[in-house]
């Protein structure tokens, strides 16, 4: 297909090297949120690795219920995740599809792509890419949906104004468009053999550690740090084996957190 944004299941499926990831592929034009689709699906049963794409959100999901702006052009989709393994791990799950999205965006790119804890992936100091994994389904049948938005074949200057600062897309750092399916196809499969190692190895979850550690601008860096109407300034110093965020504060204590908003102090 000749534009780069007209994408079919089957193109992405062509080719694809994976077991169960993208194997059952949903592509619709428009959605809510593509988390809320695969979310449905998963309630009704399907399998591990059915991925839900959408050409556009409507009501995109960040975080805490914060919106994320998904037009036409930008890659928005959902993974369904059954870990045999349990849950324990989910928090590195959200790393993991980071290293992912990173490693494949500077294979294709070569632009250097970093990792900002937790869930964001950055170029030249702006997010690209945001990932919301969400847990859900009953006790006896909980399921994982991880939700991944990668700002693609977008000008940023379509950005509402106050994303314009914070947010960058490939087609604005590149000057030209990806190929998406090239993009999605090689994610998936980083995404697998991610996911493989993460539930399937006694050592996997250090193994995912390391490979963030490599990636990320987080530890080392001062910075200010938002949970809730909390805020904090310190160096972050580590991230421990449950996906936390470990800070040195300016007191010299240190401090764990599971969740909230990193920027930092360049
Ligand atoms: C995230 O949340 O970064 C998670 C984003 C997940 C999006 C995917 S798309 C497919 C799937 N379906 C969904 O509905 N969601 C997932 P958080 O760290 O809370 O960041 C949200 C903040 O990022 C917003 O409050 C904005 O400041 C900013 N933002 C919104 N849209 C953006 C965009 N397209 N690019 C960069 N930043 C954005």
């Amino acid at each position: 297909m000749n534009n780069a944004n007209m994408i079919s299941s089957a193109e992405i499926m062509h080719n694809l090297k994976t077991k169960f990831i993208g194997r059952k592929i949903h592509f619709l034009k428009d959605v809510t949120s593509t988390n809320d689709v695969a979310k449905r699906l998963a309630f009704e049963g399907a399998e591990e690795g059915s991925v839900v794409i959408a050409g556009s959100q409507l009501n995109g999901k960040g975080r805490g219920g914060r919106e994320w702006f998904s037009p036409l052009g930008g890659i928005w989709l959902s993974i369904i995740l059954r870990p045999k393994s349990g849950f324990s791990n989910a928090a590195l799950i959200t790393l993991m599809a980071g290293i992912a999205v990173a490693r494949v965006i500077s294979r294709i790119t070569k632009l250097k792509a970093a990792l900002k804890w937790p869930n964001d992936v950055i170029i030249n100091g702006k997010k690209v890419c945001g990932i919301l994994a969400e847990m859900s389904g009953p006790f006896e049948n909980r399921f994982l949906v991880l939700g991944i938005g990668i700002n693609a074949n977008i000008d940023s200057n379509t950005f509402p104004i106050e994303l314009k600062v914070v947010a960058t897309t490939l087609r604005s750092e590149l000057r030209y468009d990806v190929n998406k399916v090239e993009l999605i196809r090689l994610a998936l499969e980083e995404l697998e053999g991610l996911y493989l190692q993460l539930t399937q190895n006694s050592q996997g979850g250090k193994v995912i550690l390391t490979e963030w550690k490599k990636l990320t601008n987080t530890i080392g860096a001062y910075v200010t740090f938002v949970t809730g109407d909390e805020i904090f300034k310190g160096q972050a110093v580590d991230v421990d084996e449950d996906g936390a965020l470990i800070l040195k504060l300016e007191n010299g204590s240190f401090k764990k957190f599971y969740s909230g908003d990193v920027s930092i102090n360049y």
